[in-house]
């Protein structure tokens, strides 16, 4: 495969089989997301935005971008925004992930943390101060952004459709974390299979269940809001997923099928089993896996 640039590596992903005993005879798919060249579901979004951004002439020549994130847009908007030569701060909570600060760096954005317990929303009120700071900035802030859905309405869903040859899909389980990658691939999805059910996964900590809100070690989703996507559908459930479980199928992803897959992909195969048990026989659920445990392994992802 011949290409001229990283850029048109971005999706068109592999859909894998889960050979996993799923029950009632039920099939998990799994869009394997690190396969962009950014190594997240996230390079979509990051292109998306920085092409609307200039779109709708917020992004001029040089216009700095600020983005809050968790990392995994920050790389993603990085990615897109060299190909204009813009210059990118990320605003990310301390906790998340050294490799994923590394990389965002790598590609030539500054990295501001924020306080860990000040959580997303503390990054989200910092690239807001930010940009009154500086002048001709632009924060595409992912979390009530159209493009965020839209890019995956456009692409993700369609892209399983294709997959999966026209095959039937019953349900559609994927994290949150700006919902946007849920809520965009659900409106795909559903227009084509209108039955389907549409399941967010959550880790514990997160609030869509009404659970108390506290840290967690998987990365990437889990909300201190509910996303004001969710608007756009309708939700038939939400998956509140431990740490431990996330982690344990983390394993079991590398030790059984070969693959290296993150946190908040364990989580979205715990979640795509239980929900396997409440749907009819030899049911199709298809799931995202946004990332890769490479990313993680000074979190001690397998230690
Ligand atoms: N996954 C998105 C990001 O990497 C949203 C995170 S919000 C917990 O920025």
């Amino acid at each position: 495969m011949l290409v001229d640039n990283v850029y048109q590596l971005i999706g068109r992903t592999p859909l894998l089989k889960i050979n996993i005993q799923v029950p009632k005879h039920s099939r998990i798919y799994a869009k394997l997301e690190m396969f962009n060249p950014g190594g997240s579901v996230k390079d979509r979004l990051g292109m998306a935005l920085i092409q609307r951004g200039r779109a709708i002439g917020a992004i001029k020549e040089n216009t700095t971008i600020i983005e809050p994130t968790a990392g995994n847009t920050g790389i993603g908007v990085a990615l897109a925004a060299q190909q204009y030569q813009l210059p990118v701060k990320l605003v990310v909570p301390e906790k998340f992930s050294f490799e994923k600060q590394v990389l965002m760096r790598a590609l030539g954005a500054q990295v501001i943390n924020t306080p860990a317990e000040q959580g997303i929303t503390g990054a989200i009120k910092k690239a807001q101060a930010l940009h009154e700071e500086i002048s001709n900035s632009y924060v595409p802030l992912q979390f009530q952004n159209p493009a965020n859905p839209d890019v995956y309405y456009r692409t993700l869903g369609p892209e399983i459709i294709q997959d999966l040859g026209n095959q039937q899909i019953d349900a559609f389980v994927a994290g949150s974390g700006s919902g946007g990658t849920f809520v965009g691939t659900t409106r795909a999805l559903q227009e084509k299979y209108p039955a389907m059910k549409a399941v967010t996964v959550e880790p514990e900590g997160s609030i869509l269940n009404g659970g108390p809100e506290h840290p967690h070690r998987i990365e990437g989703i889990g909300v201190e809001f509910v996303p004001p996507f969710f608007k756009q559908i309708h939700v038939d459930q939400v998956k509140t997923i431990s740490d431990d479980t996330a982690f344990q199928y983390v394993d079991w992803l590398a030790k059984n099928m070969g693959l290296f897959a993150g946190s908040s992909s364990g989580a979205a195969l715990a979640a795509s089993l239980q929900l396997a048990e409440d749907l009819p026989e030899k049911s199709t659920i298809v799931t995202v896996f946004p990332d890769s445990s490479e990313r993680y392994l000074s979190k001690h992802i397998y230690d």
